[in-house]
C-alpha cells in the first residue's frame, strides 16, 4: 500500500504478512511519531471500523500465591505485595460479576487465575462450568490461566472458549530478566496447543520493566511473524506493584505507548490492539491518541486483576466525547 506524505519504507504496509524482518519492524518503530500514527490509522481503517472499540471485563477468579517469578507480579507468592490472595471463586459469583460486564457494556469476560499452569483437578472442572455458562450469555469468554497442554487447551475449546490470553510480555533475550521459573519456548508452547485447538490467540506484553527499545522491537517481531498473527495483542503499560522486584520503576511515557501500539497495529492489521494496562495514568487526550494509533480494545470496570483502572463513568464519557462506539461480540474482522 502507498500512504501518501508518509516517510518510505523499504517493505510493503497494510497487507497480512508473517514474513517481516526485525530490520524492518525496528525501521516501523522508529519512524517520526506523527507519521508512524498516521500510517497506523491508514491500516487500522482497511480492516476496522475506527469508530468501534470492543469493551472487556476482567475477572480474577483465583488470585495471589502463584508461585512463578514473574518481576513485575503482584501475584506471585514470594514478593509481599499488598494483594489479598483467595482461592477459587464458585461459580455464582463469577456468573454474577460477568452479568454485571454484560449490563455494564462489555462483550467480553476474560477470567485470570493467578497458576503457573492448569491442573486437570476440580478447580479445572469449575472453570470449564463457568466457560460453558457465559458463553451461553452471549458473551466472547477468555481465560488466562498459565500454561496448558494441548489436551487441556482441547477441553476449553470443546468448552466454548472463545479466546485464551498468554503473555510473551517481552523479548526472549529480555525474558529471563523477569521471569527464571519457566521459560520463552514454554510461552510458545502453550501458544502453539491453543492454536491448534481453534481458540482465538491474545498475546502481548508489557513495556517499562527496563527493556530496550530493541527488545520492544523483538518481542513485536515475534508476534508478527508467529504462523498466524495472534487475534488480540494487548499493549500493558508497567503497574508498578510494592514489592515486587518491578515497584521502583519509573512510569512509561504515553509516546511510548503509542509508538508500540502504531507498530503493533501495522505489522498485525487484523488483530484487536487492546489499550490495556496503564489507562488509569491517561488523560482522555493521550487515551484518544492510542485509539488514533489504532488501539481498538480496552478493559473496562474499576479493576483490572488487582489494580485499578478508570471507573465506568469515566470510560463513558471518553466513548461520549470521541463518539466510540462498542464493538459486538462475536464479529468477524474483514
Ligand atoms: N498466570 C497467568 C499468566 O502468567 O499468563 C495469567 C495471569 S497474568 C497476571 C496475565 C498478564 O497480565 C501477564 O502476562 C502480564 O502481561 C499482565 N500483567 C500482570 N501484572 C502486570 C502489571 N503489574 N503491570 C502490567 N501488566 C501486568
Ligand atoms: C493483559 O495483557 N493484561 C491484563 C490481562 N491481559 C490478563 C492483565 C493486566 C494486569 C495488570 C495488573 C493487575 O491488575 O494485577
Ligand atoms: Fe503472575 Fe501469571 Fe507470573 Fe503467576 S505466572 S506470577 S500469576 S504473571
Amino acid at each position: 500500500m502507498n500512504i501518501p506524505n508518509t516517510t518510505t519504507l523499504p517493505c510493503q504496509v497494510g497487507i497480512i504478512r508473517h514474513d517481516w524482518t526485525v530490520e524492518q519492524v525496528g525501521q516501523i518503530y522508529h519512524m517520526p511519531l506523527l507519521e508512524l500514527v498516521y500510517m497506523a490509522a491508514t491500516v487500522h481503517r482497511l480492516y476496522h471500523d475506527p469508530q468501534e472499540i470492543q469493551i472487556c471485563t476482567l475477572l480474577s477468579v483465583k488470585t495471589g500465591g502463584c508461585p512463578e517469578d514473574c518481576a513485575y507480579c503482584s501475584q506471585a507468592a514470594r514478593y509481599h505485595t499488598p494483594v489479598q490472595a483467595h482461592k477459587l471463586l464458585d461459580i455464582d459469583t463469577v456468573l454474577a460479576y460477568a452479568q454485571q460486564a454484560k449490563a455494564n457494556g462489555s462483550t467480553r469476560f476474560c477470567m485470570g487465575a493467578a497458576w503457573r499452569q492448569v491442573r486437570n483437578n476440580r478447580d479445572f472442572d469449575k472453570i470449564i462450568e463457568m466457560v460453558k455458562a457465559i458463553t451461553a450469555m452471549g458473551m466472547e469468554v477468555c481465560c488466562t490461566l498459565g500454561m496448558l497442554t494441548a489436551q487441556q487447551a482441547e477441553r476449553l475449546s470443546q468448552a466454548g472458549l472463545y479466546a485464551y490470553n498468554h503473555n510473551l510480555d517481552t523479548s526472549q533475550s529480555y525474558y529471563d530478566h523477569i521471569v527464571t521459573t519457566h521459560t520463552y519456548q514454554d510461552r510458545l508452547q502453550t501458544i502453539e496447543n491453543v492454536r491448534k485447538a481453534k481458540i482465538s490467540v491474545c498475546s502481548g506484553g508489557i513495556i517499562g520493566m527496563g527493556e530496550s527499545h530493541e527488545d520492544r522491537i523483538s518481542l513485536l517481531h515475534t508476534l508478527a511473524t508467529l504462523p498466524e498473527h495472534p487475534e488480540s495483542v494487548p499493549v500493558n503499560a508497567l503497574v508498578p506493584i510494592e514489592g515486587t522486584p518491578l515497584a521502583n520503576q519509573p512510569r512509561v511515557s504515553v509516546w511510548d505507548m503509542v509508538r508500540m501500539i502504531a507498530t503493533a497495529r501495522i505489522l498485525m492489521p487484523r488483530a484487536m490492539v487492546r489499550l490495556s494496562a496503564g489507562r488509569i495514568n491517561m488523560t482522555e487526550p493521550e487515551q484518544a491518541l492510542c485509539f488514533m494509533a489504532g488501539a481498538n480494545s480496552i478493559f473496562a470496570g474499576d479493576k483490572l486483576l488487582t489494580t485499578p483502572n478508570p471507573e465506568i463513568d469515566a470510560d463513558k464519557a471518553l466513548f461520549q466525547h470521541l463518539n466510540l462506539k462498542p464493538r459486538p461480540a462475536f464479529k468477524q474482522t474483514r
